[in-house]
Formats: C-alpha cells, sequence, structure tokens
C-alpha cells in the first residue's frame, strides 16, 4: 500500500487491521465489513499498513488462535505499526493478552469508532457526549483491569483493593458530572446557531455516509466559492468555512460520516455529532453513486430515518457523487431504481469539479429566501425584547430610539413574517 504523498492525515499511527470470522459466514458481507473497518481507520486518520484475518470461532484469550496472534506480532514487528485495530469486540482479558504479545497498543471498533467522534465533535455538547459514551464503555472494564493487573502480580499496584474501588468511584463521578453539564449545554449550541443568524450566515451542512466523499465534495465547494474571512466561525468549528454564494452567506460545514449497525450506547454519541446537521437550514445528502443501486437505496433510507425526526421543513439535496466512475447508462439506470427516494438529485464528481455549478445554482436556490423590512416596535419593556430577539435572528442595518423602536430589519422571511406578525395587534 502507498502511505506517502497523497495521504494528508493529522494522525498517520500505523496500524494493523484484524478480523476474526465465524465459519460458513457470507464472504461477500465479510468482505464489506472488513472494508468498512478500512473506512473507518482512514476516518481516524489511521494509515494501515498490514491486515490479517482468521476464520475460527472466538478464544477466549486471545480472540484469534495462539499461532495467529504470534503472526500479527510479527507483523507490527516487521511493519513498525504503532497501533493493532480488530474489527470484533475485545474483552478486556483480550485486551490485555494480545498488548503484551504484540507490544503495542490494541483497540477494537467501537474505540475506533469512539475515536472518530471524539475528533469530529464540534459543539461542546457533543464532546461531552462522546466523553460520556467513552466512560460508559469503560465502567465495565474497571474492574476487569484491576483485577487482571492483580493477577499478574503488577509491581506498584500495593493496595489494590482501594485502587479498585477508588478507579471506578471515580469513573462513576465523572459520569453523573457530565450528565448534569449536558442538561445546561443544550442552550449554548442554540445560541451558537443564533449567532450565526445574526451575521446573516444560512448554515449548510454534508450529511452522508462514511466514504461517500463529504471532505472531497467540501473541498470542492469551498475551492469554487468566494470564502468570506471570519476568523471566528472557523476557530469555533474547524470544519466550517464562511462563503459567499451569490451574495448570500452562508456557513458550510462538513459533518462525520454515517456508521452502520450502532450499538445503542454509542446512538447519542453519534447524534450529538451530528447537532450541526440538525441546526441547519440546508442539507446536502451526499451519496456513493458507484456503489451498487440497493446499497444505495438502502444508505439513502437509513440517513432519511436518521435525520427526519429532527429536521422537519429543512430542505434537502441528494447529491450523487463518483459520477466520474459511471456512464450514461449506469446513471440512468441507478436513476431508475432510487428515483423515487431522490427525485431530483444533483450529480457531480466532486474529485473532478464536474457539475458544480448546476450544484451551486441548487444551494442558493434552496437557502430560505431573506428580505428587507422597516420594522417600528413599541418602545417598552416587550418591545426591547423583541428587539433582542431581532438581533438574534437577523441583520439590524439602523435602530433609532423615539416614542417608538424604529429598525431596518434584513432577515430570513419567515422571521420578517413573525415578526410582523407579533406587532400588528399594537399598529392599531
Ligand atoms: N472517483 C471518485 N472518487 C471520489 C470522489 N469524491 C471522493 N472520492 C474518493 O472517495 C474517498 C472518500 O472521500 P472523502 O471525501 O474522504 O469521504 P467522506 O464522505 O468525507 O468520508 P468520511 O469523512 O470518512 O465520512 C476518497 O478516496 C476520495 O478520493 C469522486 O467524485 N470520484
Ligand atoms: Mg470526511
Amino acid at each position: 500500500m502507498n502511505i506517502s504523498a497523497e495521504h494528508k492525515f493529522d494522525n498517520e499511527d500505523r496500524v494493523i487491521l484484524v478480523k476474526r470470522t465465524l465459519p460458513n459466514s457470507d464472504p461477500e458481507r465479510e468482505e464489506n465489513l472488513f472494508k468498512e473497518l478500512r473506512e473507518l481507520a482512514r476516518a481516524a486518520g489511521y494509515v494501515p499498513v498490514g491486515e490479517l484475518t482468521q476464520t475460527r470461532y472466538p478464544d477466549s484469550r486471545y480472540q484469534l488462535g495462539r499461532g495467529k496472534i504470534e503472526e500479527l506480532a510479527e507483523l507490527v514487528r516487521s511493519t513498525g505499526a504503532e497501533k493493532v485495530i480488530f474489527y470484533n469486540k475485545l474483552s478486556t482479558t483480550q485486551l490485555f493478552n494480545i498488548s503484551e504479545i504484540c507490544g503495542c497498543q490494541v483497540i477494537d471498533k467501537f474505540q475506533l469508532i469512539l475515536e472518530i467522534f471524539a475528533k469530529r465533535a464540534t459543539t461542546h455538547r457533543s464532546k461531552l457526549q462522546v466523553e460520556l459514551a467513552r466512560l460508559k464503555y469503560e465502567v465495565p472494564r474497571a474492574r476487569a483491569i484491576v483485577s487482571l493487573l492483580k493477577k499478574e502480580e503488577r509491581a506498584g499496584f500495593m493496595g489494590l483493593g482501594d485502587y479498585e474501588d477508588s478507579y471506578e468511584h471515580d469513573l462513576k463521578k465523572r459520569i453523573a458530572r457530565i450528565e448534569s453539564e449536558l442538561e445546561s449545554a443544550k442552550k449554548d449550541d442554540e445560541s451558537l446557531r443564533a449567532f450565526r443568524h445574526m451575521k446573516g450566515f444560512s448554515l449548510i451542512s454534508l450529511a452522508g455516509y462514511t466514504n461517500a466523499g463529504k471532505s472531497t465534495l467540501f473541498n470542492a465547494i469551498v475551492n469554487e466559492s468566494v470564502e468570506v474571512k471570519d476568523m471566528l466561525f472557523t476557530t469555533l468549528v474547524p470544519m466550517t468555512r464562511a462563503l459567499d454564494l451569490g451574495g448570500r452567506k452562508a456557513l458550510l460545514t462538513d459533518t462525520v460520516g454515517f456508521i452502520e449497525d450502532l450499538p445503542h450506547w454509542l446512538v447519542d454519541a453519534f447524534k450529538s455529532t451530528l447537532e450541526e446537521i440538525f441546526l441547519s437550514d440546508l442539507i446536502l445528502l451526499v451519496v456513493d453513486a458507484s456503489e451498487k443501486p440497493e446499497t444505495i437505496l438502502q444508505k439513502l433510507s437509513t440517513s432519511h430515518d436518521t435525520l427526519w425526526d429532527r429536521i422537519q421543513g429543512v430542505p434537502v439535496i441528494t447529491v450523487l457523487n463518483k459520477t466520474d466512475l459511471l456512464d450514461k447508462s449506469e446513471l440512468d439506470s441507478i436513476m431508475e431504481q432510487i428515483g423515487y427516494m431522490a427525485p431530483n438529485p444533483a450529480f457531480v464528481s466532486a474529485k473532478e469539479g464536474i457539475g458544480m455549478t448546476a450544484l451551486k445554482a441548487e444551494i442558493i436556490r434552496h437557502l430560505p429566501a431573506w428580505s428587507f423590512c422597516p420594522l417600528s416596535l413599541p418602545n417598552s419593556e416587550k418591545g426591547m425584547s423583541l428587539l433582542s430577539w431581532l438581533y438574534e435572528e437577523g441583520i439590524v442595518h439602523r435602530v433609532e430610539y423615539g416614542e417608538r423602536i424604529l429598525v431596518d430589519y434584513e432577515a430570513r422571511t419567515e422571521i420578517i413574517n413573525r415578526a410582523q406578525a407579533l406587532l400588528e395587534p399594537r399598529e392599531d
């Protein structure tokens, strides 16, 4: 595998990917699951330098057979890998034994997913949620780790009984603290959205499965657009760029990819990393058009299920990406099969920059309409609170305090309509 020029990871740790497969399992499905592991490792910023699989029932001490583990240890040595990533869930005993033999850190798929979420969590709330999932994953292991160390009679672990209690106690205390912090964190994120709207930005996010090409499309759109220099946003949310789209200011955000078959304890953390999407004015749902139509359909349907209950009224543009890998008749055949779920998709190749002009026009067309309007508010406590709401939702160009408060105001049309409706009874 070429690990030189084309990869630009911020992590670059070399890893070995490992999967144990049950006898009699479907080889095509197994290959897809391994592919998913490669994509997850890539998404976390790792560079896979070796792969190992074995077909057998799980071994309670090593997950794989003892001989295979020796082979893995040799592979770690010869490639200089810094970490081993197992597709299979590992017990604490297995983690401990394998890392002893391989002489490096060992993690399983769930810890890998947690690492990805931790990297992608942008809001305070989503960071807390990811940390919470991590601590909860740790609790059942805490006791096991301590008893393993005891059994091995590690030096330096005197008074382990106390240590055991305090470690678990400490984890539980941290969990309780985060849970209570989460209660109040919601407000911060909502005020972040208000703050962006206040400066006249519409919020656009890129959603879709891992490997669909969201980040490539993100870069393609940024390259094709004029960037609005706004350091503040870039600092607040690293995966966000401020753009000028045909005179309209927008914040484009790349998000973490959807992942299939998440265990229930990871779902809250996952959804919290999607918070950016739920706060958006427009969603670009990116789909890899080079996959089989059945796969595309199934991914579209899972994406809709994930998004639907939280995004009522928010327009979604389905973007069929990687069209450079297909010819016209293949595209037609895909559309025949998936057209009912994505009636008017944008066809692009983010990599080749094809279809970008049409996509941009489509984006601009779907941005929530803004309008300009002079408003006259009563100069009272009620008027002042209405004014502060106006500040949150749009741009106050001019404000003049007199018998009434006169405001030159620009905002989403929906906000102007609401403001006018609130003012009407007082106009009589
Ligand atoms: N042929 C082709 N490959 C593409 C295109 N867009 C992206 N890719 C490739 O698809 C792979 C995944 O692209 P990314 O942009 O990293 O995908 P992503 O959706 O951001 O993935 P995650 O961040 O892991 O969720 C990369 O190898 C890209 O080079 C395209 O239009 N055509
Ligand atoms: Mg990406």
